[in-house]
Formats: structure tokens, C-alpha cells, sequence
């Protein structure tokens, strides 16, 4: 890349960096019949970091695609053998949306047209061959920052801003997709702080903010396989996996106890915090139908007196 010497050059050279540096380990696929047209692409997508595949027709391409869900660009052409560039991105565009894979098509028909119907079967873009080696950067960069920007705001939307863990919203969605075709062998855990408004009250509200984010760390680090959200104020939730209650009991009331010796610190000084837990099986239709009984059960340790498991 020609970088003048000016200080606005560099300062495009590192955003330019750092944008490159963002396809590092990102699979592209090239489907094009042209060897020629393959190689010139490969070489440009691997000056841009990606790990790049090749298919020679549509239906080659239909084939990886199905298999490696890690490919998030494709560049197709339009005029192929067996399978053409529209059918291809019609037939992609029902299993990879746009925030997961971004299509850029190519052609060399020079027709009018062709540009506007890849767009509305799905694509992102389009590229006229012969094309510019500076117009391909840019279109492959730019179409790679649409997806870039739809996670990051996917991930925004998905995780609670203090504690980065999973948000109810998140929760709810992911609990929903799984009990759609029935009951889940696993089991769901809810865990409230136990009389978190006294830490408030004697240590402020920002006090009782990084006990929240220290509470997460915990969490992370004895359940970072499963999914952990934060779906009150100061109420958890752990999907575990396995349908077996009383493991789930005996594992939750393990962490329990770990939790109740864990020093916390608020500016330096130590204090400690128990929680009480609820558990239920997913073995209910709906999700609030699960987390009635979790509530329920831990209403019970609540009343238990606190700092106990119940399911
Ligand atoms: P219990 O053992 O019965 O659960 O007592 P508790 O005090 O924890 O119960 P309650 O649900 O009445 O109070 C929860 C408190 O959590 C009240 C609220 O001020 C505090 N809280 C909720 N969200 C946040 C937050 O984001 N930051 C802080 N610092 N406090 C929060
Ligand atoms: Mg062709
Ligand atoms: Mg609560
Ligand atoms: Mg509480």
C-alpha cells in the first residue's frame, strides 16, 4: 500500500492495520470457474490476512459453505458451470444471514443489471471484472466492517455493561430457542445475593458495583462453560448441563460454600458475601414455567434463613 509521508497517511496506516489485523485466522471463499480470476483473488485476499479456499463452481461452493461455518466471506462470480453465482447466493442467503456471512459478487458480463439482482438475491456488494486492485481492497474491507459492526453490536445488545456477562435478554432468547423442541437435559440454577441492599447501604452503590463484578469473576471462573447471565440487579443465573438434580444441588452447594469464604474488597477493604440458590430441572415446556420453580426454590433457601442451595 502507498503511504505518502504526511501524518494523515499514517494515521490511515494504522487504522488500515488494525482493520487488516482483524481478518487474521477469517476464512474467505472464491468460487469462480476461472483459475486465473482464483489465483489473482487468492493472492489479494491473502495480502489481507484471510485464509482463503477456492470452489470452482456453485455448487462446490453450496458444498463448503454447508460444512464450514467459519467462512465469512464469499466472493462469487456470476457465470459459472453447474450452479450460478444468483443461485448460489439465493441458496446461501437460507442458511447464513448477513450477520454471520458477507457476499460479494463478481462479474466480468459488463451487462447492467447483474449488479442490482446479486444485491437483492442477498449479496453485499458487487465488483465489475476487470476490477481496480485498490477498488477490491476497499469493497472486501468495507463489506468485512459490516459484519464487524454487527457483532459488536450484537455483543452490546447480548451482555450486561457492568459485569460483561450475558444479559436477561440474551438469557431469555437462548432459553426460548432451546426448550422449543422440548425439555433440556440440564439444569437451571438462580442465585441471589443475599441482603445486598445492607452492602449498598453501608458501602454506596459503586461498592456494591464491583462486588457485582468480582460476584461475575467467580462465577466465570467455576462455570465458564456454561451459560452464566445476570438477570436482576443482583441475581444470577448457570445453565448446567445434566439432568440429574442432586448433582446439580451438590455442585451449586459446593460453589455456595466457596463463595460464602471468598474475601471481597471494596477499595481495599475486606468484606464477605453469601448468596442462596434455587434450582430446577428444564424439564418444563416454557421457560418461565422453569424459572417459576427455580424462584420458588429459592424463595424456600431464603426462608431457610439464606447462604443455602434448594431444589
Ligand atoms: P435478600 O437476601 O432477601 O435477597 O436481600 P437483598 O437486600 O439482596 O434483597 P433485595 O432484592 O430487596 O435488594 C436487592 C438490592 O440490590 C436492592 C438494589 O439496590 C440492589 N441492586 C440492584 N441492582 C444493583 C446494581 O446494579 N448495583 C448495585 N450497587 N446495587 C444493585
Ligand atoms: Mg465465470
Ligand atoms: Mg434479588
Ligand atoms: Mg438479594
Amino acid at each position: 500500500y502507498v503511504i505518502k509521508d504526511n501524518r494523515d497517511s499514517y494515521l490511515y496506516a494504522i487504522k488500515l492495520v488494525s482493520r487488516l489485523l482483524r481478518n487474521q485466522g477469517c476464512k474467505a471463499l472464491i468460487a469462480d470457474d476461472s483459475m486465473i480470476s482464483r489465483a489473482v483473488m487468492r493472492q489479494m485476499l491473502e495480502k489481507q490476512l484471510f485464509t482463503v479456499f477456492e470452489a470452482q463452481d456453485g455448487e462446490q461452493a453450496l458444498t463448503m459453505l454447508k460444512s464450514d461455518h467459519e467462512i465469512k466471506l464469499l466472493l462469487t462470480d456470476y457465470a459459472m458451470p453447474t450452479m450460478d453465482g444468483f443461485e448460489l447466493v439465493k441458496a446461501v442467503r437460507n442458511f447464513r444471514g448477513r450477520d454471520d456471512l458477507v457476499i460479494v459478487g463478481l462479474s466480468g458480463a459488463g451487462t447492467h443489471g447483474l449488479s442490482a439482482k446479486f444485491i437483492k438475491y442477498g449479496a453485499n456488494d458487487f465488483l465489475m471484472k476487470p476490477f481496480m486492485n485498490e477498488e477490491f481492497h476497499c469493497r472486501v474491507m468495507q463489506t468485512m466492517e459490516q459484519l464487524n459492526l454487527i457483532a459488536e453490536i450484537k455483543d452490546y445488545a447480548h451482555r450486561d455493561y457492568l459485569t460483561g456477562l450475558y444479559n436477561r435478554r440474551y438469557f431469555c432468547q437462548h432459553m426460548d430457542k432451546s426448550l422449543k423442541n422440548g425439555p433440556i437435559s440440564s439444569c437451571l440454577a438462580l442465585l441471589d445475593l443475599d441482603l445486598f441492599k445492607e452492602i449498598n447501604d453501608k458501602y454506596g452503590h459503586l461498592g456494591g458495583d464491583s462486588v457485582l463484578t468480582q460476584v461475575a469473576e467467580l462465577l466465570n471462573q467455576s462455570f465458564g462453560d456454561c451459560l452464566v447471565s445476570r438477570v436482576g440487579g443482583e441475581e444470577f443465573a448457570v445453565l448446567l448441563p445434566g439432568e440429574s438434580i442432586d448433582e446439580a444441588r451438590a455442585i451449586f452447594d459446593n460453589f455456595r460454600s466457596r463463595f460464602a469464604d471468598n474475601i471481597f474488597y471494596i477499595e481495599g477493604e475486606a468484606l464477605n458475601c453469601t448468596l442462596s440458590i434455587g434450582i430446577a430441572k428444564c424439564e418444563y415446556a416454557t421457560l418461565s414455567e422453569v424459572m417459576r420453580h427455580a424462584d420458588q426454590a429459592l424463595y424456600r433457601a431464603k426462608a431457610q434463613g439464606r447462604n443455602c442451595a434448594m431444589a
